[in-house]
């Protein structure tokens, strides 16, 4: 069976955590070709997020990810790497370096600067990530929906500017140093095209085969804005889902219509669509509408009612890798997908 999973990063990383769980380990290398019964999951990865800072490729995503699958990442922080230490970081501030708000750690940093010579070399973020998934070994597919800049940028009303004048800022600006709170108006991708034509940046052949392929398709319960949003800004990726032969179901970022971590709701006000499991449903829209979804999975307790999508309702703490093998097969059977028994 294939299942393929657009995510973000901590929350999309833990539902990882239970595919791996249920389906089992996605054998490495990416062959493409699979022996026969395995089953493969393939998880395409937002990038808007991404980000040059002291010269090197930051893939906060895709790190995620790679080290949570990995064993590598900080439990506490949920994003870098655990054991990290700040050195680099230190010396950069003592040369008044910026941004100084941003945590480069020493062990994380050796991640980008592989990256970035070998995007420097020519290679594709593609197979820039498959090398180093090549040492972490994640156990799961880990595609970038994109291999050119989609960065996601925030325009903003700074408290500092006298006439209130509006100025763009990135992601990472906006979510580190002023953890969305400051005045926010909307959110932008930049980037697009390496043609230079302006065209958006367009979804990767490796991507559009793991829809087109896919025997089952799941949003995780990443930020349906700055996560799943910016994966399906992308070029390419709302046609590639809705003309897929795999039914397409949700998992809902919301428990009791609050999100769980992360600024799911800072981000959805900004849009204009409410905190809620049916909202967030209802903006993703019904495939049979021309929108995206078959199914939706709430939390126990939350409603939610939108025509053309078959809700269900299951518990949605990711509290462990078999909680969330349970919730995804909940997912699948939801749409129609058999799955393998617990701990098959
Ligand atoms: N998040 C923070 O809140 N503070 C940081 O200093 C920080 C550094 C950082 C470095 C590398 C990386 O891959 C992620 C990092 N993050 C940090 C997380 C990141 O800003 C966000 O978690 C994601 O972009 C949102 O999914």
């Amino acid at each position: 069976m294939k299942v393929t999973v657009l995510v973000g990063g901590v929350g999309g990383a833990r539902l990882l955590l239970g595919a791996r769980e249920l389906f089992g380990r996605t054998p490495f290398p990416d062959s493409g070709d699979h022996p026969g019964g395995a089953h493969t999951v393939t998880a395409i990865v937002n990038v808007g997020d991404d980000a040059w800072m002291h010269g090197v490729r930051i893939t906060p995503d895709l790190d995620t990810c790679m080290y949570t699958l990995g064993g590598g990442i900080d439990e506490e922080r949920a994003w870098g790497r655990r054991d990290e230490t700040w050195h680099a970081k230190e010396e950069l501030a003592a040369y008044g370096a910026d941004p100084d708000w941003f945590g480069l750690g020493d062990r994380d940093l050796a991640t980008h600067l592989i990256r970035t010579q070998m995007l420097e070399a020519g290679y594709r973020l593609t197979d820039v990530t498959a090398a180093l998934c090549r040492r972490w070994d994640p156990g799961v597919r880990l595609l970038p929906v994109t291999d050119e800049r989609h960065e996601t940028h925030v325009v903003i009303t700074p408290p500092e500017s006298p006439d209130g004048a509006q100025r763009a800022i990135h992601f990472q600006e906006w979510w580190v140093r002023y953890r969305a709170q400051v005045p926010t108006t909307g959110f932008a991708q930049v980037g697009g095209g390496s043609s230079g034509r302006g065209e958006p940046a367009q979804l990767t052949p490796e991507a559009a085969a793991a829809i087109a392929e896919a025997d089952v398709i799941i949003f995780a319960p990443s930020n349906p804005v700055v996560s799943v949003g910016a994966i399906l800004s992308v070029g390419g990726v709302r046609a590639a889902l809705r003309t897929a032969s795999a039914p397409i179901v949700g998992i809902s970022p919301v428990i009791d219509n609050k999100p769980l971590r992360g600024m799911a709701d800072e981000c959805l006000t900004v849009i204009g669509v409410a905190t809620t499991a049916e909202a967030i449903a209802a903006h993703y829209g019904a495939r049979s509408k021309a929108g995206l979804l078959d199914g939706w999975l709430i939390a126990d307790g939350d409603t939610a009612e939108v025509d053309g999508i078959a809700i269900g309702t299951a518990p949605l703490l990711m509290t462990d890798p078999s909680a969330t093998a349970a919730m995804i097969r909940a997912a699948c059977a939801l749409v129609g997908v058999d799955t393998p028994a617990e701990g098959a």
